[in-house]
């Protein structure tokens, strides 16, 4: 028995609305803060989460569900099963190890990579169409797994790489310039770790190119204090879990903003994690890293070409070498 008595000769539903489903694998803090900020931004018509933890992910889909009267419409769903996911637009892995104690960075890669080889295939099977958004760390390296584990053409397996370094770095200039971050344009690229690279030569507000400005003012700047803030988006994610234990809301909105421009075909340029190849003279092997890509519905479209000088171009392919030299040691 329906609720509502239906009315005689309604239209069928437009052919044209689609319905757009996203998964989320991981329901850790960043896998959470992603499906909230999806939620509140009504980005999606279902949302399905997965993790390894049965109890923990019917908490946090029942959480979430007793919300439905303060959001958007959205159909929850969640299971350790990934048949939840089938049919996905969009498939988000937040799903990671943790490091234990005096355990290496590689031995913890490789057991990332083992846990890859769990998830991955099961969501490429059953969403064979979609869109990889890997945000595990290390995310460039895994984001090559994903890559190579979903038998994927390239344009649709993407790392979140520098998103979110990128807008520490905008933020923190804007904190400098004392304007609004949104009108910062500035991109780190590279590996998201400690290779990153800024972009200073590049870096705009509202138009105006900053380094060309504060010359022609005379103002003097120093390379140290550029390098500092550099230095400091590098360490804001070891900082804040220092602090809090863990960043989740950052990511969260970072995240949830590549999922908008990916699913509504925004066409926006965006510093995430790409099969590098062929671009910026990067043709030693099969490396994934961050460069201004234009993402639309059918994932990355191409990438922009910002000039660089010759030391940041020196430092990207250095950026390079390191994810290579890890990615070459792995097992897959
Ligand atoms: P967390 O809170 O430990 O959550 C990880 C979740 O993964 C847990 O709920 C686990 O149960 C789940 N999980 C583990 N194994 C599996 C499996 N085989 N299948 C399904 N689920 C599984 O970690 P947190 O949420 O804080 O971080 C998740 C990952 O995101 C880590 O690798 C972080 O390093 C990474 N981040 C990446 C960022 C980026 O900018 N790319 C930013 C922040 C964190």
């Amino acid at each position: 028995q329906a609720f509502f008595k239906p009315i005689q000769n309604t239209c069928p539903p437009s052919p044209t609305k689609r319905h757009t489903k996203i998964s989320v694998i991981g329901v850790g803090n960043v896998g959470m803060a992603i499906a909230q900020t999806i939620l509140t931004q009504d980005l999606a018509d279902e949302l399905a989460l997965v993790d390894a933890k049965p109890d923990r992910l019917q908490g946090e889909m029942l959480d979430l569900q007793h919300a439905a009267a303060f959001l958007p419409r959205t159909k929850i769903l969640a299971s350790v099963d990934y048949s939840v996911t089938a049919g996905s637009d969009l498939c988000i892995v937040t799903a990671g190890a943790r490091q234990l104690p005096g355990e290496s960075r590689l031995n913890l890669l490789q057991r990332n990579v083992a846990l890859f080889s769990a998830v991955v295939p099961p969501l490429a099977r059953y969403s064979p169409e979609s869109i990889l958004l890997i945000v595990s760390n290390p995310v460039d390296v895994l984001t090559y797994v994903a890559w190579k584990l979903s038998g994927f053409p390239s344009n649709r397996v993407i790392g979140s790489g520098t998103n979110l370094d990128s807008s520490r770095f905008r933020f923190l200039i804007a904190d400098h310039l004392d304007v609004n971050a949104q009108d910062v344009q500035a991109y780190i690229v590279g590996e998201h770790g400690d290779t990153s690279v800024a972009l200073w030569s590049s870096i705009s507000v509202g138009g105006v190119p900053v380094l060309s400005f504060l010359e022609r003012q005379q103002i003097a700047y120093e390379k140290e204090t550029l390098e500092k803030i550099h230095k400091e988006v590098v360490e804001s994610a070891y900082e804040v879990i220092s602090l809090k234990g863990c960043t989740s809301w950052a990511i969260g909105y970072s995240v949830a903003n590549l999922a908008r421009t990916i699913l509504r075909d925004q066409r926006r340029v965006h510093p995430v994690s790409v099969l590098a190849k062929g671009f910026y003279d990067m043709d030693g092997g099969e490396v994934f890293l961050s460069l201004p890509a234009q993402l639309g519905r059918n994932g990355v479209m191409g990438v922009a070409n910002v000039h660089l000088t010759d030391e940041e171009a020196d430092r990207l392919r250095n950026s390079a070498k390191a994810i290579l030299e890890v990615q070459n040691q792995l097992d897959i």
